[in-house]
């Protein structure tokens, strides 16, 4: 069973595929143009996608010898899972192994954010930081008390909105596509309308899977409707956010701020103006970027490689209906 990575995998990982006895095909160079990694994933019967993007239908058609595809993410967004389920092809992810790493980023954009840490930061870089004491400038919130709206409880929300609660007693309310009653007990969340959630967020988190679907949805409309105090945190994925309109609405102080682990596109642009803002942080997509984090992913993908190549069920498939 030949089983290609467009990169490879932490050693957890490389181990168990090595162990395994499986072929493996690992290009030298580590940035494939679109081309050259079709052709090498038409050679393969496992392809293992780390930050690879493009599993769309054109990709099917090309490669019609890929039998399972296995990603290093949590995230599928970057798979047609309707064309791979169409072919019985299953696709597995790396669920929980990253949730407390991405929350403790979406925990720390929040802190950041409200006490403009990294604004604070480039003062001191920039030696901005004068002798007179001023003591109302670069003031920050407090959070004790406060309201977080998690937009997609799962397990990252889920692990965001427990912190948020231990560290600021802050009150969790959610909107999902339907409520997760399992999870409200810890939290003492309440499941709220997608309108509600951006009329009473403090600090909004995002947290939910990314389709095309949802390209753009917090934009001007959104922002308007939002509390002129509150922060938007998001460790999700950079589709999600207008960013032209979010430095608008942070311009012009109809929200408060934004911590932002994703853009769109990624790397952002080195001319996008977020950045630039006191009340914005951004990191450049860290969140599972833990040594246990990605070691547990990259474990992860090879049992999924693994228990896929002896015909087994992958242990964290995406498109179970590919096994009935
Ligand atoms: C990865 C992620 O770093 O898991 C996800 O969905 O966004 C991150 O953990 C990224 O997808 C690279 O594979």
């Amino acid at each position: 069973m030949k089983v290609f990575l467009n990169q490879a995998l932490p050693e957890a990982g490389m181990e168990l595929l090595r162990k395994a006895q499986l072929e493996i095909l690992l290009p030298e160079q580590e940035a494939l143009s679109r081309a050259d990694w079709i052709n090498y994933c038409q050679q393969a019967d496992v392809v293992v996608g780390l930050a690879a993007k493009g599993f769309d239908a054109a990709f099917f058609e090309q490669c019609p010898k890929v039998k399972a595809i296995a990603l290093f993410s949590v995230g599928y967004d970057q798979v047609d899972i309707a064309a791979a389920t169409q072919r019985n092809i299953p696709v597995s992810n790396t669920p929980d192994v990253l949730s407390r790493a991405t929350s403790d980023v979406a925990f720390l954009l929040m802190q950041s954010v409200a006490r403009l840490a990294a604004f604070n930061f480039e003062r001191v870089k920039t030696g901005n930081w004068p002798q007179q004491f001023n003591p109302t400038a670069h003031l920050g919130q407090e959070l004790y008390g406060k309201t977080l709206g998690i937009f997609g409880l799962g397990r990252i929300g889920f692990e965001m909105a427990r912190k948020c609660k231990a560290a600021f007693d802050m009150k969790i309310i959610y909107h999902n596509r339907s409520p997760k009653p399992e999870l409200e007990g810890e939290l003492d969340a309440t499941y709220v309308s997608f309108e509600a959630l951006l009329e009473r967020s403090d600090v909004l988190s995002l947290h939910a899977n990314y389709t095309e679907a949802s390209k753009d949805l917090f934009g001007a409309d959104v922002f308007r409707k939002m509390k002129r105090n509150a922060i938007l945190i998001n460790t999700a994925r950079g589709g999600f956010v207008h960013e032209a309109d979010l430095y608008r609405a942070l311009v012009e102080g109809v929200i408060w701020g934004a911590g932002l682990d994703v853009s769109s596109p990624e790397p952002m642009l080195r001319d996008n103006p977020l950045p630039g803002l006191q009340n914005v942080c951004v990191l450049p997509h860290i969140g599972s970027a833990t040594v246990a984090a990605r070691d547990g992913m990259a474990r992860l993908v090879a049992e999924n490689v693994i228990a896929f190549a002896k015909g087994e069920r992958m242990p964290t498939v995406v498109n179970a209906e590919v096994y009935i």
